[in-house]
């Protein structure tokens, strides 16, 4: 880890200026009737779950370009992970994917605690093949015709409850790639029918205290046809599964355009929203940093979230997924804890009963400026105020570059070519 004394020096030099800062835009939002403290509270209490796979360099089909020190395994990526929490105090719990971080979970537990790291929501992975496997995923998995590859896939998921209850997880994730690539190469009815029993058979085996998400991609790897599409078919799978199960909105997933800030109110009105993977695009799954592209978007979808504030089982996960194909993943994944946490500060600051009013009236131009009023305040003095009370980094970036942590961790990972997950 990065060492605290570091920490405080860097802030040391940056403290001055915040206090001065912090302080003005406090008499700035008083007038608006805001109390600072309040927002920085609220923000400083949110944590967003790091993905396991996202401390590796990415790629695409065409090349990857790993950098230096990249994580040979899953210990060396809670020790990244460690890192981007101690420099933002923002994201408390890692979301692991299984197989790629398959490992004793007393260890992991262990590992985790000594970096005072929790987990977050189990990934299953049924769209590869892995080494040894008995029958292959090419054609589907829990929806394939052969009702042995599906008790396969099925039989993975259960395991990955099992590991994540000694992890403390209490939710899992699945995402299938499963579709077809030509009209006509399969019944797509009859295709989705074997998708929800073999999900029945998954929700059968979760803990009472457990939570499903189902997560909708538009496409990729199926080019034709998705089993699961879109928002629509995610809340059926929901719907259908039970009062436990919930859909999962990973923002790349969606058509360029797509208003996701309303799919997301559907689902908090009809109370299947599970959670976010949170990322950003500007054609498709792009996974690209959240809010590099479009962070009015963001704010738009976290405005949705915190309307639902305090409505009864409202309790959506919040977890990135990014691929980090040309920055360093410790600097991007801190940047987009921050871009989160950004977005919920600013939703924090909208005149809620003011846009109420303009809404009964019919006034779309003092709504819409309702929403800009709060969108152009720069929070960052809230966002850094409530890092350094954490005791993490004002500026967690100009920190970790200065603990010169990626070239220490250069030294000891030996070069792998393939640093497990990264490429998806
Ligand atoms: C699929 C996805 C899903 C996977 C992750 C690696 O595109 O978003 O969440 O688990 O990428
Ligand atoms: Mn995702
Ligand atoms: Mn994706």
């Amino acid at each position: 880890m990065i060492d605290s004394d570091l920490i405080a020096a860097e802030n040391a030099v940056r403290t001055e200026a915040l206090k001065f800062d912090y302080e003005m835009l406090g008499t700035h939002l008083a007038r608006r009737g805001v109390d600072i403290d309040t927002i920085k509270k609220k923000v400083g209490a949110y944590g967003v779950a790091v993905p396991s796979w996202g401390v590796g360099t990415g790629g695409t089909r065409f090349a990857r370009f790993p950098g230096g020190g990249e994580p040979r395994g899953i210990f060396d990526k809670l020790d990244d992970c460690g890192v981007i929490n101690q420099l933002t105090a923002a994201t408390p719990t890692v979301s692991l994917h299984i197989p790629w971080d398959k490992e004793d979970p007393a260890a992991l537990l262990e590992k985790a605690a000594s970096l005072g790291l929790g987990f977050d929501a189990m990934n299953s992975n049924t769209f590869q093949d892995q080494p040894g496997q008995k029958l292959s995923y090419k054609y589907g998995s829990l929806s394939h015709t052969d009702p042995a590859v599906r008790a396969q896939a099925v039989e993975h998921n259960l395991e990955c409850i099992e590991i994540g209850s000694k992890l403390g997880s209490k939710a899992l994730t699945v995402w299938i790639g499963d579709g077809s690539n030509f009209p006509g190469q399969t019944d797509l009815t009859a295709q989705f029918e074997r998708y929800l029993s073999a999900m029945q058979e998954i929700y059968k085996g979760l803990p009472g205290d457990w939570r499903l998400f189902s997560e909708h991609k538009m496409f990729e790897p199926a080019f034709y046809s998705t089993v699961v599409q879109d928002w629509g078919t995610n809340y059926l799978i929901a719907k259908e599964l039970g009062e436990r199960a919930f859909c999962l909105v990973d923002l790349g997933h969606h058509a360029p355009n797509t208003n996701i800030e309303m799919i997301v109110a559907r689902l908090i009105q009809f109370g299947k929203l599970g959670g976010f993977h949170f990322n950003d695009s500007k054609y498709g799954d792009d996974d690209l940093d959240t809010g590099s592209i479009d962070p009015f978007r963001l704010f738009l979808v976290f405005n949705e979230l915190v309307a639902a504030e305090g409505k009864a089982g409202f309790a959506p996960a919040h977890m990135l997924d990014q691929s980090h194909n040309v920055t360093d993943p410790i600097e991007s994944l801190m940047s987009s804890a921050n871009e989160v946490r950004r977005a919920y500060a600013q939703a924090l600051l909208v005149d809620r009963a003011a846009l109420k009013g303009f809404q009964e009236e019919n006034d779309a131009l003092m709504s819409a400026a309702t929403l800009k009023a709060a969108y152009r305040v720069d929070v960052e003095p809230i966002l850094a105020m409530a890092r350094l009370e954490a005791g993490a980094a004002i500026d967690p970036v100009a920190t970790y570059r200065a603990s010169k942590y990626r070239a220490k961790v250069s030294a000891e990972r030996p070069e792998v070519s393939g640093a497990g997950g990264g490429i998806v």
